[in-house]
């Protein structure tokens, strides 16, 4: 049976579904009808399904005319039917792994891809989890849902985990060129998942076991989210001593070896970041043990709204104006520079904390229009001299770098500057406050 697997993956006669079309399925998708298969993309969303089969992206990564060509050329369709996966002989899975309410992993979509999986399953079918997901997924539920339909994993059915690398807007690494870990439940599943991938992606990394797989994905990011969380803690203690947290960074940035360079910040979003680290935390408590350095960099990174916040009301308070009534504009919205994503970001949760405090806040992004918060729109207001002028204070949180920030110096009364975007402007109007401006400072500056 591998062998017919491998020699259809070979010959490019296999029929590859992705279920899931996102910002990892999509281009997935594209990849696979690229190197010659016949994709067959499945979502629940008949907006995107449709969309797609006009020729259209929903994906910012994907341009419209390779959706377009390739459907033309009948090597990609997507589809809300599920029997059409009875079609291909592997899927991969790229639906979303989000947190509850509670940060316990949600797997709904999970489990539901799984089962729609081994509806359609048939002798012969490779079936790849990429979702992020805590370590064990795998084998607890995709391999039991195949297994309940009468399948031997590895003899007539083969599975495996391939983590997802899409690093939304990377002008440099997309699906292609970015290598791919991929752990099989056995050794034919790792074969036959690094065969199918090896097709399109230029560097395959294998690794012994499906849980490999899912703890390399967990490493990658809590590693982000526990240095990120180091270097604001870093930020909070230059802050009490007077030292500049940017100076101090960017000097130990000269080191050749040794160093890895992180810049505090209003705190943490996206999608990856923020959630991946507590697939882990959760499993770990499954097996009573605590995950401090995860638990402890959320803490941290949790607290920078509030951070930024404080210096705000420390801003104006050398004013002599109270954070009530004040005008306030935010400057960026997404969760980090450049893109259009505003999940998880941080400056929702500073718009929040300062209009808990009553202040009136507006936002501008030159990427993101509006908002949408609680079922109502917030939309965006426009950047000019005149709208700067007549705030109390800018704080500027994501750090765009299609924003006029020298006019925004011209006309602002103060800045308070979470990403240290303003460090070489020319110093006109506005005062300027950094995440370690001390308080001592504010005062002398008046
Ligand atoms: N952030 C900081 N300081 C830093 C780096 C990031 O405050 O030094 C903030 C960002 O502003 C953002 C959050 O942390 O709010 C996450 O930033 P990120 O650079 O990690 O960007 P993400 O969330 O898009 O992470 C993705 C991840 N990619 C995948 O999971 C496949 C991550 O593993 C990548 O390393 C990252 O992109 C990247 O390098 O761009």
């Amino acid at each position: 049976m591998k062998q017919q697997v491998l020699q259809r993956i070979e010959d490019r006669s296999a029929v590859i579904g992705v279920i899931g079309l996102g910002y990892v399925g999509l281009p997935l998708a594209m990849e696979f009808a690229k190197a010659g298969f016949r994709v067959i993309g499945y979502d629940v969303s008949e907006r995107v399904a449709s969309l797609l089969m006009r020729g259209e992206s929903h994906i910012q990564d994907v341009p419209p005319a390779e959706v377009a060509d390739l459907v033309r050329r009948g090597l990609f369709e997507a589809t809300t039917v599920e029997a059409r996966l009875s079609e291909v002989d592997a899927i991969s899975i790229a639906v979303p792994t989000p947190l509850s309410k509670t940060r316990d992993p949600d797997m709904s979509y999970v489990i539901a891809a799984a089962e729609a999986a081994t509806r359609q399953a048939r002798r012969g079918m490779l079936v790849i989890l990429e979702s992020t997901t805590y370590p064990g997924t795998t084998r607890e539920i995709l391999a039991p849902a195949l297994a309940k339909r009468g399948f031997h994993i590895g003899e007539d059915v083969f599975v495996a985990f391939s983590p997802e690398r899409v690093d939304p807007g990377n002008p440099v690494y997309h699906t292609k060129n970015t290598p791919k870990v991929v752990g099989g439940i056995t050794p034919a599943c790792t074969e036959l998942a690094t065969a199918l991938y090896a097709s399109c992606i230029d560097t395959i990394v294998t690794v012994s076991s499906p849980e490999a797989a899912e703890l390399v994905k967990l490493l990658e990011n809590t590693f982000r989210s526990v240095n990120i969380g180091m270097v604001n803690e870093m930020a909070i203690v230059c802050d009490k001593l007077g030292v500049d947290v940017w100076e101090v960074i960017n000097a130990a940035a000269t080191k050749p070896f040794g160093f890895m360079k992180f810049t505090p910040g209003p705190g943490i979003g996206g999608h990856c970041i923020p959630l991946d680290p507590h697939y882990l935390a959760w499993k770990m408590r499954t097996l009573n043990y605590k995950t401090r350095f995860i638990d402890l960099a959320s803490e941290i990174n949790s607290q920078m709204p509030m951070f930024v916040v404080e210096k705000v009301a420390h801003a104006l308070n050398a004013d002599r104006k109270p954070v009530n009534g004040s005008n306030i504009l935010v400057l960026g919205v997404a969760y980090k520079r450049d893109i259009d994503d505003v999940r998880e970001s941080p400056a929702l949760d500073v718009i929040r904390l300062l209009e808990e405090s009553g202040a009136t806040v507006t936002f501008h992004d030159p990427y993101i229009p509006s908002i949408r918060e609680d079922g109502h729109v917030r939309a965006g207001t426009a950047l000019t001299p005149a709208i700067v002028a007549a705030t109390d204070a800018v704080v500027i949180v994501t750090d765009h770098s299609n924003v006029d920030y020298q006019m925004v110096m011209d006309h602002a009364t103060v800045i308070v500057d979470s990403r240290n975007v303003t460090r070489d402007l020319v110093q006109t109007n506005a005062r300027v406050v950094s995440l370690t401006t001390t308080r001592a400072a504010l005062a002398a500056s008046h």
